[in-house]
């Protein structure tokens, strides 16, 4: 047995499933999943010494690449001055500022220690804000696992919430609404049915969680405009495209001021940071100084709040997401060619340095059409990649990552890999 097989056994033992967030289990392409005993730059080692290029990059956060040594410097330093306090801390407004400076709808910003947390509480104080109680989702997008948001994704038009998960009563979602993504006509007939109670929309403007789907054209400027005529709270879930596929992530590449933004992932650097930020004249209703409350013991926690300052100031190199984009393009030309030349149908949807491949002719610009592609090829792909020494996403419906520290060799040995495994699957 490996030792990452070993590892799992023990696992199971102790840990519902072996692992700490399910996505890690390789349920959704069979095996034992890896131990991983160290990553560094686009690398990682698993328990047994094997060595991969990872395009996983923890979910998101890992732009930098693995043990970026900045990081890794600004975390050793702010933990031999104490690794937590539960009292503020310059280090909070060091890295406020930071946000506040480069997402330019968020005047003001609370920090918390997931996405979860974030969007929880983002639709919370949108309720609390417009006094109404319907939120809508969209089929395919993943905004944590709060209750309300646990939703069945919704089919046809819109769907009223239905419990997604046991657990999940029918009361915490009965005020969830959810409609396909990028399905303009769905959104204006919920505006017409709920609109007086519609108190926020929330969108993954690119959505990463049913793989990488971009918005179309005008989709995302329509829900500001339906957002805006009806009262409602605009939230954009950055929580992955945040300081990912743009600076300012999806709402500078689009031009698209929201009212309310999540951040997470890259502005922690790797350790638990998320965040929650908008208008003042919003945010100004957040406990201690509005009414709406919010908690965390460890929010803007001193060693999260060095390692996010580090990530954003190194984020600032010119030229950075020119670099990521040309790197994740030669490795989606170069993917396509590979599928090509075998003869294997591949759609290879891709925003700035996050990208998916889908097994079927595409295009794929919703959930519908990203679950019709053919998910057991996906596995065998991923298996192949695996084996090769490429470590792409455990699930068809993730988006793969490319660092900066990712190399051009790099690329085209996983282009290389991916000929020879695609030429297979043939
Ligand atoms: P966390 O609670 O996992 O920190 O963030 C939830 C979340 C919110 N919004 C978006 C757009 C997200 O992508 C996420 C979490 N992303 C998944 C990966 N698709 C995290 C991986 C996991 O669940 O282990």
């Amino acid at each position: 047995m490996t030792q990452s097989e070993l590892l799992f056994e023990r696992a199971q033992k102790v840990i519902p499933g072996g692992v700490n967030s399910p996505v890690r289990a390789f349920k959704a392409v069979g095996g034992t999943p890896l131990f991983i005993r160290k990553a560094e730059g686009s690398r990682m080692w698993d328990a047994d010494g094997k060595s991969y290029i990872d395009y996983v990059g923890s979910w998101g956060p890992m732009i930098l690449g693995h043990a970026f040594p900045p990081i890794v410097e600004a975390v050793q330093q702010a933990a031999a001055r104490g690794t937590s306090y539960g009292a503020p801390c310059a280090a909070e407004v060091e890295l406020a500022d930071r946000v506040v400076r480069l997402v330019p709808s968020i005047d003001k910003v609370r920090f918390v220690s997931s996405g979860t947390e974030a969007t929880m509480s983002a639709l919370r104080l949108a309720r609390g804000f417009t006094g109404r109680n319907k939120i809508l989702k969209f089929g395919g997008c993943y905004h944590g696992h709060s209750d309300g948001l646990l939703v069945a994704a919704g089919s046809g038009v819109a769907t009223l919430g239905i419990p997604g998960s046991p657990g999940v009563t029918p009361g915490t979602v009965a005020d969830t609404l959810t409609a396909p993504f990028n399905d303009v006509a769905a959104v204006e007939a919920i505006v017409q049915a709920h609109g007086g109670d519609l108190a926020a929309v929330i969108v993954e403007p690119v959505a990463g969680n049913m793989g990488c789907v971009a918005p179309r054209d005008g989709y995302l400027q329509a829900l500001r405009a339906l957002t805006k005529a009806c009262g409602a709270v605009l939230i954009f879930d950055e929580v992955m495209t945040g300081f990912r596929i743009a600076r300012g992530g999806a709402q500078e590449a689009y031009g698209i001021s929201p009212d309310l933004t999540c951040l997470g992932k890259i502005i922690g650097g790797g350790l638990p940071v998320a965040a929650y930020g908008g208008r003042a004249e919003i945010m100004d209703c957040v406990a201690p100084l509005g009414p709406i409350y919010q908690a965390g013991t460890l929010s803007g926690n001193p060693l999260a709040m060095a390692a996010g300052c580090a990530a954003l100031d190194a984020l600032q190199k010119a030229g950075s997401y020119q670099h990521l984009d040309a790197l994740t393009v030669r490795l989606q030309v170069g993917l396509a060619r590979a599928a090509q030349a075998a003869g294997v149908m591949l759609t290879i949807n891709r925003v700035g340095s996050m990208l998916t491949p889908f097994f079927c002719r595409g295009p794929v610009s919703d959930f519908a059409s990203a679950k019709a592609s053919d998910t057991a090829l996906f596995a065998r792909f991923f298996h192949g990649m695996l084996a090769n020494g490429i470590y792409l996403p455990p699930a068809q419906f993730e988006a793969a990552f490319v660092s900066l520290a990712h190399s051009e060799r790099d690329i085209d040995e996983t282009v290389a890999t991916a000929a020879a495994v695609l030429a297979k699957l043939a």
